[in-house]
């Protein structure tokens, strides 16, 4: 199961929407045009010495701040249903403050949807994708308590702005990725990071669900990503367990659970590990009861980034594998990826549709069978057009999709990553993720099917795999 074999042209359940996603940074460019400010990320992308893979930068990416009209020609080339896409924060409010809003920006976004729209293609917004204001980075991103009211003020100037006609929104991309990248003293401020953001995503819900859902009707959820974790032997399946619970457990058990709050496991674990480290109290932050009631439920779908899959084992080692404290030292496990494994172009990148079957079961089973939209889905490849190795992930991740949908999955919702080559952050140009390549010499940054452009287009078209 979860293995894709021959089963040619099977059929896919019609209620599923397909779509493709991009985010705001990766794609838009025009970094000091029409009044945006700086993000977390110019600034990132401008350090000297560089720090980015050939020193490449976002500063124009694929200049979809100025090709908007060619990369909805794209969805509709393909025949999507759906676009997800992200808005950046700081060129819609580019001093952070909801007084100051920037028309310039909101006239981008306004034309990106009104031409979707033209087409009937809908619309699915990010609110934040990895991306932050300087501005706020420098006051220390999430970790600052202030930023739970920020993030919440910036969600309803968007709600404002967009919601008439986007009706679906994604509070945050992928939180434990930024609170691990950003985190400044590891094992500490990872887990204040997180906390705020699931205070801040349940208060952006909460803003939606009393002050627009009456008048809009749409829905508000969370984007979580989560390789799947396979034992190395039968004895590691706690082990394999335990980095789960890290990992996605992290986000999905405070909102989706029964119960809510942090899993037990980790609070148990970071308790026992900071008092064995001679710390007055637990370095995992305690929620207090009205926050665990306002983060349970507050999602109306699991949005799910997938990529890969990876072995795991227990961490016996007295001296320990990773630093202590830390993230890794506290989840207690080595995770790596066997040389059997077919090979991407990136180095934590396998192709392992099996592993998209059982997680896809596995949050079925464990969170009550939510309607799940798998936000992001895809496989790097070097340039050129013709991208086999990207149909056959496809191929074979929606079949293992599909094994799932058949024991009972609830997915609503399938937007592969990426519409078109995008900055992949620290690799920057280097891995391509696009059904589109993009050609980044070109002063027009020239876009161009590859052959899984074809490939999907008779997907969603035939609605069979
Ligand atoms: C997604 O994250 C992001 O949401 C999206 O913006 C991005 O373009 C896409 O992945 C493709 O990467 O180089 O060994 O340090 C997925 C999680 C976490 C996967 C960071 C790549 C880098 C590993 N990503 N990881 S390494």
């Amino acid at each position: 199961k979860g293995e894709q074999i021959n089963r040619f042209r099977r059929k896919i359940p019609d209620n599923i929407l397909f779509g493709a996603g991009t985010s705001a940074y990766q794609i838009e460019g025009a970094w000091n045009e029409d009044g945006r400010t700086e993000s977390v990320w110019d600034y990132i992308s401008h350090a000297e010495p560089c720090e980015i893979h050939n020193c490449d930068t976002g500063d124009i990416a694929a200049d979809s701040y100025n090709n908007y009209k060619r990369d909805v020609q794209m969805m509709k080339e393909m025949g999507l249903d759906v676009y997800r896409f992200s808005i950046s924060w700081n060129r819609i409010l580019p001093t952070n403050s909801p007084n100051n809003i920037n028309e310039a920006g909101v006239a981008y976004y306004n034309k990106l949807i009104d031409e979707m729209l033209k087409y009937n293609i809908t619309p699915m917004v990010t609110i934040h994708h990895l991306d932050v204001p300087l501005q706020i980075d420098e006051l220390g991103g999430w970790v600052n308590p202030k930023m739970v009211d920020w993030f919440v003020n910036y969600a309803r100037v968007l709600y404002e702005l967009f919601g008439d006609r986007v009706k679906t929104w994604f509070t945050i991309n992928e939180p434990r990725e930024y609170c691990i990248q950003r985190s400044m003293k590891p094992g500490f401020d990872d887990y204040i990071c997180a906390r705020h953001m699931l205070l801040g995503h349940a208060k952006a819900y909460d803003v939606y669900k009393n002050e627009f859902k009456a008048k809009y009707g749409g829905k508000v959820g969370i984007v979580l990503n989560s390789l799947w974790y396979e034992p190395e032997s039968e004895k590691d399946a706690e082990a394999a367990e335990d980095k789960l619970q890290f990992e996605l457990g992290q986000y999905a058990h405070p909102i989706f659970s029964k119960t809510g709050d942090w899993p037990p496991l980790m609070k148990n674990r970071i308790a026992a590990k900071s008092a064995a480290q001679g710390l007055m109290e637990s370095r995992l932050p305690e929620f207090t009861p009205e926050e665990v009631e306002l983060i349970k439920g507050s999602s109306d779908f699991f949005g799910l980034n997938h990529y890969t899959s990876a072995l795991v084992y227990r961490n016996n080692s007295v001296q320990g594998f990773y630093p202590s404290p830390s993230y890794e030292d506290d989840t207690g496990v080595i995770m790596y990826q066997p040389e059997t494994w077919e090979k991407t172009i990136a180095p934590w990148h396998k192709v392992v549709p099996w592993g998209f079957y059982k997680l896809l079961n596995k949050i079925r089973e464990e969170y009550g069978n939510p309607p799940l939209y798998v936000t992001e889905n895809g496989c790097p490849t070097g340039p050129g057009l013709l991208d086999t190795q990207r149909v056959t992930f496809y191929r074979k991740y929606l079949n293992a999709m599909l094994d799932s949908i058949e024991e009972g999955s609830d997915v609503r919702v399938y937007t592969a990553w990426s519409l078109m080559d995008n900055f992949e952050w620290m690799m920057g140009y280097h891995d391509k993720f696009g059904m589109y390549e993009v050609d980044f010499n070109s002063p027009t940054r020239t876009r161009t099917p590859r052959a899984s452009v074809f490939y999907y287009k008779k997907v969603i078209r035939t609605r069979r795999v």
